[in-house]
């Protein structure tokens, strides 16, 4: 590169470098960005650097004084941005996302506490766009221009791409599926940059949107005809055996049904749900049904009725659609609604899906006292969590519908030896060695919750509902998990038999009495209509897929998120059909008459999600608008 003249490259290097500083120093001190370790530091200190090198770089198509002009007021710009979300984080403590910086009510809070946020310092983040204003007025030879050959720009912008990849790879080691998978706008912010953010925001925004727009009403009268031809009749006896109690659903994390009436190193693993279970309906064939949104899928199941999506979560990309949600239903029949979960407010989008479904209140981590003695792994202990949610869960009105987010079984599984009351197991899989003692603990933190209720006087008027939200023990660790089931090895038959995971009903003064196990097949989407059945509530206009678990002729029937389905004698995987009494392969024939139904199911809940459908579904005039 001896033609290479540093001089063409000083004035873009100068204001990459003073707006990368700056962002830097505004992350540090405007924002509350959670660091781990060097590693997270330094992917944090150089996100800013590719998303400034590509803008100002477009500076080097540019005769001088289109040039100036343009990196000023890409400079200002980039600024202005950068500002608005410290004064967005001033007042909502969480980064600017399209959607909610244009709804409307949010504008005008923002709008009417400007002056309150603004503090004279903030001036100075715009001391950069006047020191290059400076730069082109006063010192010009320091900026001089020089052209930028054609192959010059495609070496600066072939490095500008190694930035990027270089940075998204560090990201991809720290937070894997980033960009899929884990949603949560810190989490984003920190690994790819606050400016990578917003586009790529934007870009998921203005794809759901086009869908959005291409859609119209029709599409719903075939989806609601399907519905309607699927629904079952409620069970007469049990209609409205809650009716007005108040409702308490715990999403126990990464709970399996293997774990349940089993044992590890000849120790019981949950003996309270063990017990539980007998003063309960309890339901041995419940499959979960979510993809890549984990728990937030769950909660979308088992209070839509509706399928996650195959891709995303669609607690991040569709958080502002038209939903018809269980929150939103009981609000009309007077009931109060809460969510209670110890984590970052913002996490899987929570604080804005919320909204959508109805929520009147959100206890997230800023309501909870969290400190090193009582977290461990991913945040606050459950025993903590729910010692300290019942005072809260005391203040709401009732009836409320109160749903609790447990925390302390998750991957990777971490515990304290003081909480430790089963041993870890012995395998090659750490991750399924350690998962016991955690459940063992999740198992202990549900029996002091169930007890607090009792002393609160909060047990006798509920209905309490427990279900896990997913798998636990993923595939990699099908070797531990043959070895702890005694099995030669994990089939994909056994794979999607360890999909079940626990259901659990029960209504203080009636399951106590009669407790029953279920073992008709079903699945989160079951959840719904079942329960808003057992509150007396009639979901004729409502859309779902679930059937009422109750209901005499409620088929025996689970799709799985990635079209695998079970029935009542047969599990379809990856094409292939296995007899459920055998578990070996069979002929096809038998699971043909499902296929297409499975295939409907998942394809139709997608329309309505994809195309913001149930905007046309006007619940009050029961019809299609
Ligand atoms: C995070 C918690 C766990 O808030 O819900 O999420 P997961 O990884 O299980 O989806
Ligand atoms: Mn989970």
């Amino acid at each position: 590169m001896r033609n290479v003249s540093p001089g063409k490259y000083r004035f873009v290097l100068i204001a990459t470098i003073l707006l990368w500083i700056k962002t830097y120093i505004v992350y540090k001190t405007c924002f509350d960005i959670e660091i781990e370790s060097w590693k997270q530091e330094f992917i944090l200190f150089i996100n800013p650097l590719s998303f400034l090198l590509f803008v100002f770089g477009f500076s080097f198509f540019m005769k001088e004084k289109a040039r100036n002009r343009y990196m000023i007021i890409t400079s200002f710009l980039t600024s202005f941005v950068l500002y608005a979300n410290v004064m967005f984080y001033r007042f909502f403590n969480d980064f600017i996302t399209l959607p909610v910086l244009f709804q409307t009510s949010n504008m005008g809070d923002l709008g009417n506490s400007v002056f309150e946020l603004f503090r004279f310092t903030d001036l100075m983040m715009f001391a950069d766009v006047v020191l290059l204003m400076w730069l082109v007025r006063k010192k010009s030879a320091l900026v001089q221009f020089e052209p930028v050959t054609k192959k010059e720009r495609r070496a600066y912008y072939f490095i500008v791409a190694a930035i990027a990849l270089f940075n998204l790879g560090l990201a991809e080691t720290e937070r894997p599926e980033l960009l899929t998978r884990t949603f949560d706008r810190e989490m984003l912010v920190k690994n790819i940059g606050t400016y990578n953010y917003h586009i790529y925001d934007i870009l998921l925004q203005s794809k759901s949107k086009a869908q959005r727009a291409l859609a119209d009403s029709s599409e719903l009268a075939d989806i609601e005809n399907y519905i309607r031809a699927n629904e079952k009749a409620p069970e007469k006896e049990l209609f409205g055996i809650a009716k007005n109690r108040n409702v308490i659903i715990v999403s126990m994390e990464s709970l399996q049904s293997f774990v349940i009436n089993n044992t590890v190193n000849g120790q019981e693993i949950t003996p309270f749900l063990n017990d539980f279970i007998k003063q309960s309906y309890y339901f041995d064939n419940f499959y979960h049904q979510t993809g890549q949104g984990k728990t937030s899928d769950a909660e979308f199941l088992i209070e839509n009725s509706l399928y996650p999506l195959g891709r995303g979560a669609v607690f991040f990309t569709h958080a502002t659609n038209e939903y018809m949600a269980t929150p939103e239903i009981l609000k009309k029949h007077g009931y109060y609604s809460a969510v209670f979960h110890a984590n970052n407010k913002s996490f899987w989008n929570r604080d804005i899906m919320y909204q959508s479904l109805g929520y009147d209140n959100y206890f997230s981590q800023e309501y909870f006292n969290v400190n090193e003695e009582n977290s461990v792994g991913w945040g606050l202990k459950d025993k903590d969590f729910f010692e300290q949610s019942i005072p809260y869960l005391k203040t709401l009105p009732q009836p409320f519908y109160a749903k609790f987010i447990t925390l302390t079984n998750h991957f990777p599984f971490e515990l304290g030896e003081e909480d430790k009351m089963v041993p870890e197991y012995t395998s090659n899989s750490r991750t399924l060695n350690r998962y016991f003692p955690t459940v063992r603990y999740m198992d202990e933190s549900l029996k002091t919750f169930i007890e607090g209720l009792k002393k609160e006087g909060l047990y006798e008027n509920s209905i309490i509902i427990l279900y896990g939200d997913h798998y636990g023990i993923s595939e990699n660790h099908n070797k531990a998990m043959a070895q702890y089931l005694g099995k030669e090895e994990i089939t994909p038959f056994d794979h999607v038999q360890l999909q079940r995971v626990p259901f659990i009903i029960h209504i203080p003064g009636v399951t106590d009495k009669h407790p029953k196990v279920i073992s008709k097949v079903s699945g989160q989407i079951d959840v719904k209509p079942t329960l808003l059945h057992l509150l007396g509530i009639d979901t004729k206009n409502d859309i779902h897929f679930g059937q009422d678990l109750f209901s005499k002729d409620k088929m025996d029937f689970a799709v799985l998120r990635d079209g695998s389905f079970v029935t009542k004698d047969y599990v379809f995987k990856e094409n292939v059909c296995y007899d459920k009494k055998t578990g070996l392969k069979t002929d096809i024939s038998h699971c043909e008459p499902y296929m297409e139904k499975a295939k409907q199911e998942l394809d139709y809940s997608d329309k309505i999600i994809y195309g913001d459908l149930l905007r046309f579904y006007d619940n009050k005039i029961k019809k299609i608008k």
